[in-house]
């Protein structure tokens, strides 16, 4: 996600730094590079004209020159107009009314509609909502029981009659059953389009009609750029919308769907889909996309997420700390199960300050070693765990023989392990944290089941 962007800022910031004063020839130079990232990264050309003119403007204010460092000023000023673009922040849904609270998903063939309205359910469960999901795409056969299949998966509720009824009269049914059962959501997922055409659109008036919705959510697929920016565009014409959610943002490098839509469709972003899993889905927080792309990282979206993982972790709790309140092989394993629940590691090296660069770099995880990693230390007992010095040769067969791994495996994860701890000893301590840097501290703490680890 905004990973061209990021790169270039990055240079162009970098070029900057060197300046003692911010000259009007600095400027323009930056100022060009800017225009051009920002239409390589696909933005509307509208859209950077009015961005580099906005920045230029207030670069050249003498006040503010004085006060900054070139390239602080600099980076502050793309930071407020970057933050301009997404326009003003919204609630990611709109507050309920009486009775049941009915958001549509309208938008192009395979924009996400249905991925997304079972994401958007499992998010409003979270927030203590209770959603009901109803597919009125009655158009393609295996549209309503892909829904269906997806709420199951999730244990989501989703309205689905046998009986044959109309678009409308589907969704009708959904808002009624909601109110007499206690649901406080209802999230319709619509048929797609090749083009946003006549049949569509009266389509979707019918069931606005029968249903009332308080929200109609756009969902357009962010890889596609500037045509998901025109066909949001074109929709909001014929018929408002009240927000856009972009998917397959991890997917987009570039962003300019991101970057464009609210100036030139003039209506919010209110969520971004970010991969496949019902999880992937997030309210629109442009101060968090705007340090991504400004290459700062993201630490809010990490430290959400590893709480969010942490809470939803259902192991009983993690027993008495080690005799000498060290790193433990215990700690090790709940650490492995919440990474497992955090998402693909390549994914949260980006979010990491100065990480972005290594995200590329071929960090992923493979899941199949974290999972022989975590079986070895299930198979030793608490106090081992607990006392690594205890595993003598011995041992070390009982475990391999039990996690279904080899003696050799086990050693190396015990190898690392005495690392590991090491390394936290002298973060925590703070002597050499600081000093480490992104790169050094990815090398000495290798990440069992990472590439280049030994497993
Ligand atoms: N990588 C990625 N894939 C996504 C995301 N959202 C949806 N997809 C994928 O996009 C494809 C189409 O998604 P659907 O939810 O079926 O799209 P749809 O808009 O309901 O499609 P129609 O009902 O045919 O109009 C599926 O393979 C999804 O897994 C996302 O945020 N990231
Ligand atoms: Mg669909």
């Amino acid at each position: 996600m905004f990973e061209v962007l990021g790169n270039r800022f990055r240079d162009i910031f970098a070029g900057i730094r060197g300046e003692v004063r911010l000259t009007p020839a600095a400027v323009e130079t930056a100022l060009r590079e800017i225009r051009l990232a920002l239409l390589e990264a696909d933005v509307n050309f509208k859209v950077v004209k009015a961005f580099v003119a906005r920045v230029r403007e207030r670069a050249v204010d003498r006040k503010v020159l004085d006060s900054l460092t070139p390239a602080q000023q600099v980076v502050g000023i793309v930071r407020d107009e970057l933050l301009a673009l997404f326009g003003k922040p919204r609630p990611a849904l709109g507050g309920a009314g009486r009775g049941p609270q009915v958001v549509l998903l309208i938008g192009l063939q395979g924009s996400g509609k249905t991925t997304t309205a079972a994401k958007l359910a499992h998010w409003l469960r979270r927030q203590g909502r209770r959603p009901l999901l109803v597919s009125v795409d009655i158009r393609r056969p295996a549209a309503v029981e892909q829904l269906a299949v997806l709420g199951s998966r999730a244990d989501l509720a989703v309205h689905d009659p046998a009986e044959r009824e109309s678009s409308a009269e589907r969704a009708l049914k959904a808002v009624e059953k909601a109110r007499t059962v206690g649901f406080d959501t209802v999230i319709v997922d619509t048929a797609g389009r090749l083009h946003i055409d006549d049949a569509l659109m009266s389509e979707l008036d019918e069931i606005a009609a029968a249903v009332d919705p308080t929200e109609r959510l756009y969902v357009a697929d962010a890889m596609t750029g500037q045509d998901a920016v025109r066909s949001a565009g074109e929709f909001h014409r014929r018929a408002d919308i009240t927000g856009i959610i972009l998917t397959k943002m991890d997917g987009d490098a570039r962003g300019g769907a991101a970057l464009s839509v609210v100036a030139v469709v003039g209506v919010p972003i209110a969520f971004s889909g970010c991969g496949e899993r019902l999880e992937d889905l997030e309210p629109f927080a442009p101060d968090r996309m705007v340090s991504r792309m400004l290459g700062m990282g993201d630490v809010l979206t990490l430290v959400d997420r590893a709480e969010q993982a942490v809470a939803e972790q259902q192991e009983q709790p993690a027993g008495l700390p080690a005799p000498d309140g060290d790193f433990t092989l215990e700690d090790l394993r709940r650490q492995l199960a919440v990474l497992g629940r955090m998402g693909p590691l390549d994914q949260l090296l980006g979010l990491l300050p100065g990480m972005g660069s290594l995200a590329g770099g071929g960090a992923e995880i493979d899941p199949r070693r974290m999972v022989r990693v975590a079986a070895i230390i299930d198979s030793m007992t608490r106090e081992e765990r607990r006392r690594p010095a205890l595993m003598n040769g011995s041992r070390r067969k009982r475990v391999a023989r039990g996690s279904g791994t080899s003696v050799e495996e086990v050693n190396r994860l015990l190898k690392q392990f005495v690392q590991m701890r090491r390394l936290l000893k002298n973060v925590r301590s703070g002597a050499r944290g600081r000093k480490l840097g992104a790169r050094g501290l990815r090398e000495r703490l290798r990440i069992p089941g990472a590439p280049g680890a030994g497993y």
